[in-house]
């Protein structure tokens, strides 16, 4: 069986007790409380990230939960309820914690762990005991929720006194250098700075930050996230290339980072580099950042059906530019836009993964029936559709008497 659908079907996120009495089952002791860090998904600014760009994400329901208690000796152990091996226990000491391990889905704690004592903070042994039902491996930062449910609930427990951008940045030094997958900054700092009922525009330069109300229902429309169940992963060579590819872009322009390049001067630039793959690289940049200021002021002007044609251009510029789409993604964007919807892309990384399809409420129920006889017609596995609003980033679920 697909352990996707489990994990989708329990939606355990808003259930800390049953996290606790977890807990209380693989460790036989009381945790000091319960933390949550959700997935999320991009609203628009796709792969801008990593070029000092803007992007435009917000936090789902769908959460990690850790269960987390702090121990004298020195000793990490990490438990996942969704693991490879239900009741499989990796233990470590935390002093040994060092990049080049490789425990599968321990990596992402662990190298959380490593990365705080890293940068000179006092971090122990614990138990950590995690429940997930952010879909795995479908674009919606499973893996930037289990880093930063992981930092929250240290930096809590032994009392860091960092800010959540900060846990974010040390979350992404534990994925770029522990786990080895070249990711920008924008999952971390979704999952933890992202406020219920608001998109996070944020300037992954210096990262500032903007909460933009994103409330669809007052205007009687709904995103639905579309999950191909193509499954990407990020550490394998193609995230890296198109990373390689913009830096090469920045270093031929002269500029810090693809974010340096105007929207007026594109076309200039784009005469100045000769490497004809990166051309286009470079091109999905700089529109793509240009896209993100374009649906900020639609939203803030209350225009918010014009974001539409902006996030199929945004696909368009993904699939034709970039070259990161697939089949099952464009097939979304297509069967949706066929079947009356107002705007639909690929959200993340690529390669497989979700998209989000923007749908004037009453017609939510005919587009995703579209999209799924779409599929079925193509031969491809059945998608998985949910609706998503902007809930809340990390945060304590529960104090050590609530537990
Ligand atoms: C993945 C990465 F982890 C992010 O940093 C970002 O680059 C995204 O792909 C594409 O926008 O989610």
């Amino acid at each position: 069986a697909d352990r996707r659908d489990t994990i989708a079907d329990t939606f355990v996120a808003d259930d800390p007790a049953a996290v606790a009495e977890g807990f209380r089952t693989v460790y036989g002791t009381e945790p000091a409380g319960v933390w949550a860090a959700p997935g999320r998904v991009n609203l628009i600014g796709e792969h801008t990230d990593y070029n000092d760009g803007f992007v435009m994400p917000f936090a789902l329901p769908h959460a990690t939960l850790a269960a987390v208690a702090p121990r004298g000796d020195g000793l990490l152990r990490l438990h996942s309820a969704s693991g490879e091996v239900p009741g499989d226990i990796v233990e470590l000491r935390v002093d040994e914690v060092a990049p080049g391990r490789r425990d599968g889905w321990a990596d992402y704690p662990a190298g959380v762990v490593w990365a705080l004592r890293d940068a000179g903070h006092t971090v122990g042994g614990a138990d950590l005991h995690f429940v997930s039902d952010v879909p795995h491996g479908a674009g919606l930062s499973s893996s930037a929720a289990l880093e930063v449910v992981t930092a929250l609930a240290l930096h809590d427990l032994y009392e860091l006194g960092l800010e959540g951008w900060e846990l974010a940045r040390l979350c992404q030094r534990a994925e770029n250098v522990y786990v080895g997958a070249p990711t920008g900054i924008m999952d971390q700092t979704a999952s933890a700075c992202c406020t219920a009922g608001h998109a996070l525009f944020l300037d992954t330069r210096d990262l500032a930050r903007r909460q933009v109300p994103f409330d669809l229902a007052a205007h009687g429309m709904q995103l639905l996230v579309v999950d191909t169940r193509v499954q990407h992963a990020h550490s394998d060579g193609e995230y890296g290339k198109r990373r390689a590819g913009c830096e090469a872009g920045a270093a031929a322009l002269g500029v810090r980072a693809l974010r340096d390049v105007p929207h007026e001067g594109l076309d200039a630039a784009l005469d100045r580099i000769e490497d004809a793959e990166v051309r286009p690289l470079v091109r999905h940049i700089v529109t793509e950042n240009h896209r993100v200021e374009r649906v900020i002021e639609l939203l803030s002007a209350g225009e918010v059906r014009a974001i539409g044609p902006v996030l199929v251009e945004g696909h368009a510029s993904l699939r034709d530019d970039f070259r990161i789409s697939c089949a099952e993604l464009d097939l979304v964007v297509e069967s949706s836009l066929a079947a009356g919807a107002l705007g639909a892309r690929m959200t993340g990384g690529g390669f497989g993964g979700s998209a989000i399809v923007l749908v004037d409420a009453d017609t939510a129920d005919a587009v995703t029936k579209a999209v799924r006889e779409s599929f079925a017609g193509a031969g491809f596995t059945a998608p998985r559709v949910f609706p998503a609003t902007p809930a809340a980033g990390a945060r304590r679920r529960s104090s050590p008497s609530g537990v």
